[in-house]
């Protein structure tokens, strides 16, 4: 009843809008609503126009009248259904504003039964502003419009009233009902409140589920009553955790996890701002943490574990024990009762199954069963957990590699990850699919090469998101059917040797790519046009400047020609140089006379953004002069020292570094340069490193002098004052979680 009369009332406005914009022109003076609400909370100016600055996600249908809407600190926002409150407190909140139940007020927000849920409205006219949308989700949305069209102080918390909003009819609702964002909180611990902050900046985005990727090898992130040793001891790692310290420089314990009151917590202040939060407990692999605290969970046979000191690697849960049924069943059943969310992702994927084949068990059932391969065990295995949910009202969700083993429950939900083929695979095969292929959405990836991320998927800025349609990848129309919406995520593995305890790195692999993550996820259009994008996005920028983002900026070209060095960026934002030798950055004001250009390092910045350094290529140029390796380890088989010394590939020892271990590079001829780089462990990864050491540089073959510490086994020697004859890397930890010592070839930037 009350939803029809709102109806009526909408489309009435609606239908007063169109008047109003054909009246405009004649009314010259202000024009002041007569009501008393009115008169003290807004009134019209059409003696004024408004532009609203370029709204992200761009709404399917906005039109805009002559003439401004004025609203003033006394303006009420006005809800009189109860399941709105929420979104009405938030909205005052943001605002500064006073809520009333009455009738009257700048602001009114309800329910059209017309609309689909996330779909909404937002009229301004002289009687206001009317956001209705047609169910939370809708009202929501409208909210996140209207917050756009107001200065953007406000996500800096400061609203100086009166604004002005520019009168409009705006109605706009999302192609997808899925637009999801994961953050692996386990590599990285994110708390608490850095989630929520999180939160926000999806909000501001409609982006509307948040996963959290809650268990992995390197952690344990959620309070399970009935196993409270999971989180308490598997939410910390390193120090005299028995969790050891991969991933990251701390020899201290270092992690945490959330309470249950903690999670009901995000999980109401996202509920709050349109947003469900999907956990995701990663089985059967991926387990090394809770296999550390609980060994029985592993498969029948005695690891190996020499080349380890002693820690066992096996990650994967026997899918023929019981009692790993009766475990699971304890800990999703907690989980299940926690997240309000339909689904519950149970993970599936990069199952290391030779530990499958290893196990006599695992084979007995195999044959019992009749499998022919480890991945119908993994069938059976994600089935068993499948039903312990079910029993709780949930749907399972999984990792693409889930269904290569058979069929699935049909009520299972898959995330297609490894590639834009698997998206297809699964969507073809009937899943109902959210699209997360890593070479588009995977925002932990590097955006250049010289930047810092993985590049297992793909190298790529917010240019390849915004490109991205299931059209334009081959999908099929039957295959479209089942897409449920597109994901990005983030995988914390990098981001904890850089500093996790500030937001940085974060925002600068997340923004811009998650606005056009945004942008595409939500315009119901396969049309992409780039520079136009591109320059809405550049005014969404000074958003970002006041949420506080420090998100990336596109690097400014640099170009050298007649002996002057110039650099230019679009996007009015400040270029900085640093000169070889000079200690303080200076504001470029002007091209640059030098026959040096190499001796000139730029970077953008504007806010809390910047770009990545650039400079005329030959800066980055390196030499790559003989050496050899010689180690206190032996040196493994496959992976020879002399691949690292050939350059551009890695070395690996037999076994992990213990203390006094050390790695050298002597070189032929000494080497004379302004900065050499070297490092233990993977290209992208600070993994199978030298957890702690320290780096000694000879000049003459015979005397060693300590340069320096390693930090997530890597140095950077610079200024060498003599030509460098030999380097030796000192372990000074114990292991290193894994069964090896990678070893990277040096890179060397000689004088410029
Ligand atoms: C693959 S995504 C993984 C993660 C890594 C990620 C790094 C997925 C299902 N597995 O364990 O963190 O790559 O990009």
């Amino acid at each position: 009843m009350a939803k029809r009369t709102i109806t009526i009332l909408v489309l009435l406005v609606a239908m007063m809008f169109v008047g109003v914009a054909t009246l405009t022109s004649q009314c010259a003076t202000p024009s002041v609503e007569d009501d008393s609400a009115g008169v003290e909370q807004f009134y019209i100016d059409y003696t004024q126009r408004l532009t609203p600055k370029a709204l992200i996600p761009t709404p399917l249908d906005a039109v805009y009248g002559d003439g401004v809407c004025r609203i003033s600190g006394s303006a009420r926002v006005v809800c009189r259904t109860e399941e709105l409150m929420p979104v009405a407190h938030y909205l005052c909140q943001r605002l500064s504003l006073d809520l009333t139940t009455e009738r009257e007020g700048a602001i009114r927000l309800g329910y059209d039964p017309m609309l689909e849920v996330e779909e909404y409205r937002l009229i301004v006219d002289e009687r206001g502003v009317l956001v209705v949308g047609g169910g939370y989700g809708g009202v929501f949305n409208g909210v996140m419009t209207l917050l756009q069209m107001l200065p953007e102080t406000l996500y800096s918390g400061s609203v100086t009233y009166p604004v002005e909003l520019p009168l409009c009819n705006i109605s706009d609702r999302p192609r997808w009902g899925h637009r999801g964002f994961m953050l692996d909180v386990c590599r990285t611990w994110m708390d608490k409140e850095a989630v929520k902050r999180f939160i926000d900046l999806m909000a501001y985005h409609k982006l509307n589920s948040l996963r959290l990727h809650l268990t992995d090898d390197e952690a344990w992130r959620i309070e399970i009553e009935s196993h409270p040793e999971l989180a308490q001891e598997g939410g910390f790692r390193g120090g005299d955790s028995p969790i050891w310290p991969r991933y990251g420089k701390w020899n201290e314990r270092w992690g945490g996890y959330y309470t249950k009151a903690d999670m009901r917590e995000i999980i109401e202040y996202a509920k709050v701002r349109n947003i469900e939060v999907v956990p995701e407990i990663d089985l059967p692999g991926h387990s090394l943490c809770i296999a550390t605290l609980h060994p029985e969970i592993l498969c029948n046979y005695t690891p190996n574990t020499s080349r380890a000191f002693g820690y066992d690697v096996r990650s994967a849960f026997c899918p023929s024990k019981e009692s790993n049924y009766e475990l699971l069943a304890d800990i999703l059943g907690e989980v299940c009762e926690l997240f309000p969310s339909e689904y519950i992702h149970i993970g599936g994927d990069e199952v290391d199954m030779a530990q499958w084949r290893r196990c006599p068990d695992c084979l007995a059932l195999m044959q019992k069963m009749g499998m022919e391969s480890t991945a119908e065990l993994q069938q059976y295995f994600m089935s068993r957990v499948s039903d312990i949910i079910a029993n709780y009202g949930k749907r399972p969700a999984v990792w693409n590699e889930a269904i290569e083993g058979g069929r699935l429950s049909e009520s299972t939900r898959v995330y297609g990850w490894e590639s834009v083929k698997e998206c297809r695979r699964s969507a073809g095969e009937g899943y109902p699919t959210v699209l997360i292929p890593g070479e588009y959405f995977y925002f932990d990836m590097k955006q250049s090469s010289r930047e810092p991320g993985h590049d297992w998927a793909a190298i790529f800025d917010w240019r390849k998101v915004y490109g991205f349609a299931p059209k334009y990848v081959g999908f099929t129309a039957e295959e479209e059917k089942n897409i449920v919406g597109i994901e990005a995520s983030f995988f914390s593995e990098v981001y904890a040797s850089h500093t996790p305890e500030t937001d940085d790195y974060l925002h600068y692999q997340l923004f811009p790519r998650l606005v056009a993550l945004a942008e595409v996820a939500w315009v119901d259009s396969d049309s992409r046009d780039e520079t136009a994008f591109y320059e809405r996005m550049v005014a969404h920028y000074d958003r970002l400047d006041a949420m506080g983002v420090a998100y990336r900026l596109m690097p400014p070209v640099v170009k050298y020609s007649d002996g002057v060095l110039s650099v230019a960026c679009d996007d009015g934002s400040k270029i900085y140089y640093s000169k070889y030798g000079d200690a303080m950055p200076e504001l470029y004001t002007e091209p640059i006379k030098t026959n040096k250009p190499a001796h000139y390092l730029f970077v953008a910045r504007r806010g809390e953004a910047r770009s990545q350094d650039v400079a005329v290529e030959s800066y980055f140029k390196t030499i790559t002069p003989t050496f050899n390796i010689t180690s206190s380890m032996p040196e493994s088989e496959r992976f020879t020292f002399d691949k690292a010394e050939g350059y551009g590939r890695l070395a690996r020892t037999t076994r992990a570094g213990d203390e006094g271990d050390w790695v050298m590079f002597t070189f032929d001829t000494p080497v004379e340069c302004r900065r050499m780089k070297v490092a233990t462990g993977n290209f992208q990864l600070p993994r199978y490193l030298f957890e702690n050491g320290y780096v000694e540089v000879s000049y003459d073959g015979v005397n060693f002098e300590r340069v320096g510490d390693l930090e997530c086994g890597i140095f950077y020697i610079e200024q060498p004052p003599h030509p460098i004859k030999a380097v030796r890397m000192v372990c000074t930890s114990r292991g290193n979680g894994a069964e090896w010592v990678s070893i990277q070839p040096p890179t060397i930037y000689p004088q410029l």
